[in-house]
């Protein structure tokens, strides 16, 4: 990518795209684009391939999706698996038609199995059942996993793909219905100090296993692989570090400082046991995370106090 390249962030509003925005930013790229969901539906292929004619991007991180927590994912599941389908295909194909240099397509760790041998490595795709909670959302982004693959095969278009573990950091959604865990609890423990509240409900058992990577390292890794991988399988982004989901909520209770309790609700789900990756391929390309669990979760809140005033 040259620093005047045309580049155009996929939903780069939403966590993950307005961080590589940011990160594209600070390293000197001018010419970046994106539209909003109201400018351009990656649901309707006629506007994207109305955009792509008219703007053509030479590099494309594809970063929208219809994306939520584990309630999300287990009460809307045609919606993950249509909605998100959609969005690859026509932006795959589009980037395909019209001759787009680079495609970065973003995943996520839930492709893997819910039962594969931890850390997860690439290879280990489609090698058992997946997590019931999350099968839609997982079966759509395998599918555009596989899609840049065959691109990249059959037409030789450089579309490459990362699955990046649980993500978290500024522009997270902190709807607690549709939310992922970090932001969840975040916004429960600041509202029950707030409100005095005795204790704060986690759901679940407490035991699940999670790996976080702040949004910055993300983007980070994404800019990286963007200026430096053009492999064929795709490649994990993670910290290669997990936790508790009873470790992580005191951690953040501490942060936020709340002294009540923590109370688990097993009738909640617990998803998958564990998810963490095995993050040796990305290392052996060059590219590390910097940002600790509690530096990225003091981020995080510091930005959400601020987006509640
Ligand atoms: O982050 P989360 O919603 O999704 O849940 P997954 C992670 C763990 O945190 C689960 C527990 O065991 C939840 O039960 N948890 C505890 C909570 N309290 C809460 C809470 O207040 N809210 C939420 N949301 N969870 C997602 C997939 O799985 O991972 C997505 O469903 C995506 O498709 C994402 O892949 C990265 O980590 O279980």
């Amino acid at each position: 990518m040259k620093k005047d390249s045309k580049i155009y962030v996929a939903g780069h509003r939403g966590l993950v795209g307005s961080a590589i925005v940011r990160n594209l930013k600070s390293k000197g790229y001018t010419n970046v684009i994106g539209k909003t969901h109201k400018e351009l539906d990656l649901t309707n292929q006629l506007e994207v391939r109305k955009f792509f004619e008219e703007e053509k991007p030479e590099y494309v991180f594809l970063a929208a999706a219809h994306v939520g927590g584990i309630n999300a994912n287990s009460t809307y599941p045609a919606e993950f698996i249509y909605e998100n389908l959609e969005i690859q295909n026509n932006v795959i194909k589009a980037a395909h038609d019209f001759k787009v240099k680079k495609l970065l397509f973003l995943g996520s760790s839930c492709i893997y199995p819910k039962m594969c041998p931890q850390p997860i490595k690439e290879e280990y795709l489609l090698s058992g059942y997946l997590e019931p909670t999350n099968e839609a959302y997982a079966l759509a982004k395998i599918s555009g996993l596989k899609m840049c693959q065959f691109f990249k095969k059959q037409y030789g278009d450089n579309f490459i793909s990362c699955m990046p573990t649980n993500l978290y950091g500024p522009n997270d959604n902190f709807d607690l219905e549709t939310s992922h865990v970090m932001p969840a609890l975040i916004r429960k423990f600041h509202e029950a100090k707030v409100n005095n509240e005795p204790f704060v409900e986690v759901w679940g058992t407490g035991k699940p296993l999670r790996e976080f990577l702040h949004v910055d390292d993300m983007a980070d890794g994404c800019v990286y692989l963007m200026e430096n991988y053009d492999g064929e399988e795709h490649v994990n982004i993670g910290t290669g570090k997990e936790v508790t989901i009873r470790e992580l909520a005191e951690i953040i209770k501490e942060v936020v400082e709340f002294n009540g309790e923590l109370r688990f609700n097993s009738d909640k789900p617990d998803g998958t046991p564990r998810k963490l990756l095995d993050v040796s391929k990305l290392e052996g390309v060059g590219w590390k995370y910097k940002i600790e669990l509690r530096d990225g979760i003091k981020d995080s809140y510091e930005w959400f106090v601020n987006s509640i005033k």
